[in-house]
């Protein structure tokens, strides 16, 4: 059966230049585990990586991060003595593939070795989807210019590390059988355990012979035989993983899944993997008609959201690079519950509840980072990690070899109203009222109970203000009362009001217990009112204008086309010319424009226009921030430029598949996927969940034809397909 193109990403040329872009590009994984697309026969200077959800271990500056855990990739051919690699011989024929909607890697190499020998090689892999421990190599080699001796190295590795820093330590190894071997290895500080095993088939080849090589950490399983020319061997390698997260004796899980692993074989193994990927599919899928370049790109970024997202754990959270590279060192920023989880939430609600569970799991570090600042409540951090105590570093390394202070860990506190917008809206699309009574609520008030703490009151101007933070825009630091944060405050404790009234209605015991446990008093709850009434908002009712913080329409104007051509952020070039970038107005990101659309009913259209024309001129879209152009393309819709919303959407799409930002060898940008997703189904579709249902209101690129999108709308799914009337807008037809 042919597939469509846009289903596929494909690689037709092997560029060593971008070997650690396409890594990233090419990475696989089943939401227990993410491998970056590194070869199977390994390259010079490549990164490949395998970050296993949870596996966490410490890490000079950074606290801690997701250890690269062995590699299960090793897989090395030897044809008559000489060894397969793309750095030797010639290669004559490349092509790479990933298929998205089977979630198979796949690799085709046409190769003349140094002395002349010539080989077809495909091989392909998979973690599977229907199983999270099982991953599969399958390896097939073909002589073309005579017989060949074959030898065949499928082993395991435990001596990875994270861009040079080692977190495994190997403990044991060994084989029951030359086929079957089996590792033991663990994090160095964190003493997390890690059990692999694995097995290695040749099929229907007479006189394979088999020996196990037991080199220290790199187990391996050695196959010899002989092919004829033309003859097409295929061997498969079977791996099976578990950690002491997942189980007291991960050896003994791993080795028996193996077992059942070896009984399926490779391809039942992975027509389970298919249908479960099929099934995936079919609830959040979208589809754009009448542009190819957009619609893979948006398939990819979902596929990318897909494999991070954890389904069977919800004491993990996905990072801000997925797990497809080191890059914020697997840490969760607030990418996760304002671009990504919408995506979940209303497609795939189960996995939304599980990110959600992570921020109640770690209400307890959250508590710990408000008591070491002196305040009460919940104070989430910056970057968690496994506790949710802060792990953003508080020094960066400079490439001149200067520490830069990093401020965002101490003072960039809008990520505690997020986290209650998530929930909030993850309550109103999928009705899940128990989640909301069991710990929703409990992370709403909570936070709450920071801010109810955290803001400082004037007395002069009888109002309240919260001084010296940073908002979304990372380029202007230690400011006050930016709208976006004090916006989402009086947000967030009326939220909080809500959900007590709810509580008392709905679940009066939970409502008493955490009145009680949380020392919900009357002075507590009357002075939330008091913020939420009074809290100093930037906003200016005769020109609809937003200030993004005090004193900002005072800073030097600068206009981005004086520095146009240019191949670097703005912040680099200001700073190149001497110009510090806090005293200018220009944006990493837009804290405004993010505002109106996470708060889109509160406003109107003069109030979008007005800021939009202000603020997204002033926007580095090509190098601030990878969070910006696709809430660039929410709010473009919104005002009907749909034009203009596709050119942010298209800039977003490059970030991974075309490094358009240069960073993507650190790992995807999953901000940027889960806001594509946003994009097309809240901004081009315009879906809006109402407290009596649903409706869209379209604006679709006069190119596109149609969209065609699924989602679940309180437990009941919904196939919506909008139509382009041609004018520029888009209709709804069924
Ligand atoms: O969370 C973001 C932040 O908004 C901008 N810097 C990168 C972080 C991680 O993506």
């Amino acid at each position: 059966m042919t597939i469509s193109e846009n289903w596929l990403i494909r690689e037709t040329a092997f560029d060593p230049e971008r070997l650690h872009h396409k890594e990233t590009v090419f990475t696989i994984g089943n939401g227990y585990l993410g491998t970056r697309g590194a070869f199977e026969e390994g390259y010079p200077g490549a990164t490949p990586a395998t970050l296993i959800h949870g596996v966490w271990d410490d890490a000079p500056l950074f606290f801690t991060e997701l250890a690269n855990a062995p590699d299960w990739l090793p897989f090395v051919l030897t044809v008559d003595g000489e060894r397969f690699g793309l750095d030797r011989g010639e290669v004559l024929c490349y092509e790479r593939v990933l298929d998205m909607r089977a979630g198979t890697l796949r690799r085709e190499v046409r190769w003349r070795s140094p002395a002349g020998r010539e080989v077809d090689v495909s091989i392909e892999r998979f973690a599977s989807l229907a199983d999270e421990h099982v991953l599969a190599i399958r390896y097939r080699v073909t002589p073309l210019n005579g017989p060949a001796k074959i030898e065949l190295r499928a082993g395991l590795d435990a001596y990875t590390d994270n861009w040079g820093l080692r977190h495994i330590e190997w403990l044991a190894q060994g084989s029951s059988d030359p086929q079957y071997l089996w590792m033991h290895s663990r994090t160095l500080k964190t003493n997390i355990e890690l059990a692999y095993a694995a097995h290695l088939a040749v099929d229907d080849i007479s006189g394979v012979e088999y020996h196990f090589w037991d080199a220290d950490g790199r187990p391996t399983s050695v196959a010899h035989f002989t092919l004829s020319q033309g003859q097409t061997a295929t061997a498969a390698k079977l791996i099976t993983i578990y950690t002491s997260r997942d189980t007291d004796d991960p050896l003994a899980a791993a080795q028996a899944k193996l077992e059942r692993a070896v009984e399926a074989g490779y391809a039942r193994l992975r027509e389970a993997h298919i249908a479960a990927w099929a099934d995936e599919w079919a609830q959040c899928n979208v589809t754009i008609e009448g542009d190819d370049a957009a619609d893979r790109a948006l398939r990819y970024s979902l596929f990318q959201l897909l494999i991070a997202a954890p389904r069977h754990d919800d004491r993990v959270s996905i990072g801000a690079k997925t797990l497809s590279g080191f890059g914020y060192r697997g840490h969760v920023f607030w990418d996760t519950e304002v671009f990504i989880l919408p995506f979940f939430t209303y497609t795939r609600p189960e996995i939304a509840r599980n990110l959600l569970l992570y921020r109640y799991h770690t209400l307890p570090g959250a508590h710990q980072n408000a008591g070491a600042e002196g305040y009460e409540g919940a104070y989430y951090a910056w970057e968690s990690a496994e506790t949710g105590v802060e792990t953003t570093p508080k020094w960066w390394p400079h490439p001149d070899g200067s520490l830069v202070r990093i401020w965002t860990g101490d003072i960039e506190l809008h990520i505690i109203s997020d986290i209650a917008y998530a929930v909030d809206q993850y309550w109103r699309v999928t009705g899940d009222d128990d989640f909301m009574r069991d710990y929703g609520a409990e992370i709403i008030l909570d936070t709450a109970a920071f801010w109810g703490s955290r803001v400082e009151y004037n007395a002069e101007a009888d109002r309240y203000e919260v001084t010296d933070v940073i908002g979304p825009d990372e380029w202007h630091d230690h400011v006050d009362n930016n709208v976006y944060t004090n916006r989402m405050i009086r947000y967030h404790l009326g939220l909080a009001f809500e959900v007590l009234d709810w509580l008392d209605e709905h679940a009066p015991e939970k409502g008493a217990e955490l009145r009680r446990r949380l020392d919900l008093s009357h002075e507590r709850l009357a002075r939330w009112r008091d913020i939420e009434a009074k809290i100093k908002i930037n906003y200016d009712p005769e020109t609809g204008l937003m200030e993004q913080f005090d004193g900002y329409f005072d800073l030097r104007d600068v206009d981005i086309a004086d520095y146009e051509p240019r191949t670097q952020a703005m912040d680099t070039l200001l700073r190149e010319s001497g110009i510090d970038p806090n005293d200018t107005q220009l944006l990493k990101q837009p804290d405004v424009i993010m505002l109106l659309c996470l708060l889109a009913d509160a406003y109107d259209d003069r109030t979008r226009r007005a800021n939009w024309d202000y603020y997204a001129p002033r926007t580095d879209h090509r190098y601030g921030s990878s969070l910006g152009p696709t809430f660039h393309a929410i709010l473009a819709c919104r005002l009907g430029m749909p034009e203009v919303a596709y050119e942010h959407f298209m800039h977003a799409a490059g970030a991974d598949l075309e490094d358009s930002r240069g960073n993507a060898a650190e790992g995807i940008h999953g901000a940027s996927c889960g806001g594509m997703w946003q994009a097309a189904v809240l901004g081009f579709a315009g879906l809006r969940v109402t407290p009596d249902g649903y409706r869209v209101e379209p604006h679709l690129p006069r190119h596109w034809k149609r969209l065609c999108f699924a989602f679940r709308h309180r437990g009941q799914p919904v196939e919506a397909v909008v139509e382009n009337n041609k004018l520029g807008g888009g209709e709804k037809s069924a």
